[in-house]
């Protein structure tokens, strides 16, 4: 068995969850802050056969899209605040970054 962890955007959760829900793959729907961004994201669990590993991360590739960001850099930490002009920066936000990882022991009670 394989616990795949993944990464998504928060507009694209409801739409992964109802695609998996409907080919009967359990998940677990985690809000987490990335730590780049420091915005709202959206971390799933996903407990699998090994075999259905392939179909459960084509299924992410499907669901989830990347989008660019704009992010305004902080200012700079010790550094002069008032000749500090911030230009935002675009950053493209994956589709999914995806953890596979191998289940040691696996029990529902
Ligand atoms: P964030 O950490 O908020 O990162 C959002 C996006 O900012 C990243 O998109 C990437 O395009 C950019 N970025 C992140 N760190 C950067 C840096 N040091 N310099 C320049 N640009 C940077 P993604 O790579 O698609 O990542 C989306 C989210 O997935 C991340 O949100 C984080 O929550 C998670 N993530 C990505 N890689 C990870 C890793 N190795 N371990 C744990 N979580 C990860």
């Amino acid at each position: 068995m394989k616990l795949i962890i993944a990464v998504i955007q928060d507009k694209d959760s409801h739409r992964l969850v109802e695609a998996l829900v409907e080919k009967n793959y359990r998940s677990t729907k985690l809000a987490s802050t990335g730590g780049f961004l420091r915005e709202g994201n959206t971390t799933l669990l996903i407990g699998v056969d090994d075999s259905k590993v392939g179909d459960v991360v084509s299924i992410i590739k499907k669901t989830c899209q990347s989008r660019e960001q704009l992010v305004t850099p902080l200012t700079p930490v010790g550094g002069p605040v008032d000749s500090y002009v911030p230009y935002p920066v675009e950053v493209l936000v994956g589709g999914a970054t995806i953890f596979v990882l191998d289940v040691e022991r696996y029990e529902r009670v």
